[in-house]
């Protein structure tokens, strides 16, 4: 079965590149939109992206992904630090999460260190700048064993081993 990944973008992102380039950079989030799809598209899997201002509209598009996606990709920008709802959301969610951050947010001051939603995902991924969500992509289609076989195989290697006794 194709694999289905849904991406998730939080408040302000819809500003990317068209705002404050010299923090968030040039790309908009029209390109990641596109890069994300030639990928998932080349590992032959389907793609929904959407971005909101909204809490609701992002809790919304978590419960949908039970029954629409197989794993989720989430930028919540602000409301890393805040959302409750969006954390007990992604708990119901059975696939892998991978939270991405495009700036590093360790880097920050000591409100933007500490995502609330951290410790409901699988993987966090800062400070890559756009490519992070290239590399969510395909993270998260090897969480699902779905990397196709042209790939290298360093990126389809399983790399964690069990400790020898
Ligand atoms: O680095 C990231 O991806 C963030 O999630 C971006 C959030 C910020 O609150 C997080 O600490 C880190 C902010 C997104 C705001 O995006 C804008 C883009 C252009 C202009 C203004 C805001």
């Amino acid at each position: 079965m194709p694999i289905r990944i849904m991406i998730l973008n939080g408040p302000n992102l819809n500003l990317l590149g068209v705002r404050e380039p010299h923090i968030y950079g040039t790309t908009t989030l029209s390109e990641i939109e596109a890069s994300c799809a030639e990928l998932v598209k080349t590992i032959g899997g389907s793609l929904a992206f959407h971005q909101s201002n909204h809490e609701g509209q992002l809790v919304d598009w978590i419960q949908s992904a039970r029954e629409t996606a197989d794993a989720i990709i989430i930028n919540p920008a602000a409301y890393s630090f805040t959302s409750i709802a969006m954390l007990d959301a992604l708990k119901t969610f059975e696939g892998p999460v991978i939270e991405v951050h495009i700036s590093n947010i360790h880097a920050r001051d000591e409100h933007h260190r500490h995502s609330k939603l951290s410790g409901a995902v699988k993987a966090v991924i800062c400070g890559l700048g756009p490519y992070g969500y290239i590399v969510a992509v395909q993270a998260a289609a090897h969480m699902l064993g779905a990397l196709p076989e042209g790939f290298p195989k360093p990126l389809r290697a399983e790399v964690s081993k069990p400790a020898k006794r």
